[in-house]
């Protein structure tokens, strides 16, 4: 793991700069990207740049990708490192018109596309509620789910995605580089930039339309194919809490049930699984 394997963008034979015009070619997908295509060399947040974007009207398909960001976000206030021109930084605008309830279950099909993408790639990757991709227990990308909405549906909603794809350990500050990997260290040999993006985006087209056939049974069936967590014990950091217990299982919205060492099931609708501990 710990060695340089490769300088991506020295490296000729991929083609490592993103354009539309390099993102569209070869897609296969019928929608999504293949209309309006925003690539920024450096941008604050491809999240913020979507949500500007869709306000202003932007359709649903709408792809915004960056070779770097000055300030990617995670989570709860959370960052995203975003080292220029090794990972992938994108944001999907979507418009489901769905129920807000349904955000969740939005985040939770991102990850079973990105998993599926990883998977094409020859790897197995892991999913870990409700956000995180992993190889070999190791971050290798993230998601984060924005959106604007009212009491009965969202208007649109912002899919971000990064994914370490060919970064390497010294371009993460120490912090964050015991916990994580790139697609590339796992593999051991570069992964090309754009092919991966357009089965990602390939994968989230396919899953993304079984979410909107309302198919979300046949999602949780696949994350559970790529999950983690169950049946471990894990420690759950909630906004005003924190609960031990074990994970047992997804319920049908995607909710996580874990079960304290009193016996008491706890339904977790958004929360931080951020230690998984001993087989239960
Ligand atoms: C996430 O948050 O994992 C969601 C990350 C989403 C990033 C994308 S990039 C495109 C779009 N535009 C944005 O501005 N954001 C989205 P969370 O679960 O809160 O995890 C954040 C934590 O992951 C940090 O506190 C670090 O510990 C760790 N981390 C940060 N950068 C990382 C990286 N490059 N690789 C692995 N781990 C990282």
């Amino acid at each position: 793991m710990g060695s340089k394997i490769m300088s991506p963008c020295l490296d000729q034979r991929l083609p490592n700069r993103l354009s539309p015009h390099a993102i569209k070619e070869h897609l296969r997908t019928r929608w999504l990207g293949q209309q309006a295509v925003c690539c920024f060399d450096v941008v604050e947040s491809t999240n913020t740049a979507a949500n500007r974007l869709a306000r202003e009207g932007a359709a649903e398909g709408t792809l915004i990708v960056a070779n770097a960001q000055t300030s990617g976000r995670g989570r709860l206030g959370r960052s995203w490192v975003s080292p220029p021109g090794s990972g992938l930084y994108l944001s999907i605008i979507l418009r489901p018109g769905c129920h807000p309830d349904w955000l969740p279950r939005l985040t939770l099909t991102a990850g079973v596309a990105v998993a599926s993408a990883i998977q094409q790639t020859g790897m197995r990757p892991q999913l870990k509620w409700p956000n995180d991709i992993l190889i070999a227990d190791r971050k290798v990308g993230g998601i984060l789910t924005e959106a604007v909405f009212d009491k009965r549906r969202i208007d649109f909603a912002i899919l971000g995605i990064g994914i370490n794809v060919n970064t390497e350990r010294d371009e993460l500050p120490i912090s964050v580089r015991s916990l994580a990997t790139s697609l590339g260290l796992s593999l051991g040999k570069p992964v090309p930039r754009i092919h991966f993006l357009q089965t990602l985006l390939h994968q989230m087209e396919q899953w993304y339309e079984f979410f909107c056939a309302g198919a979300f049974e046949t999602i949780l069936e696949t994350w559970c194919e790529f999950d983690t967590i169950l049946g471990k014990v894990v420690e759950v950091f909630l906004p005003e809490t924190r609960l031990v217990g074990v994970a047992e299982t997804l319920e049908s919205d995607g909710t996580l049930l874990v079960r304290d060492k009193r016996g008491c099931l706890h339904s977790i609708i958004a929360g931080d699984v951020v230690h998984c501990r001993l087989e239960a």
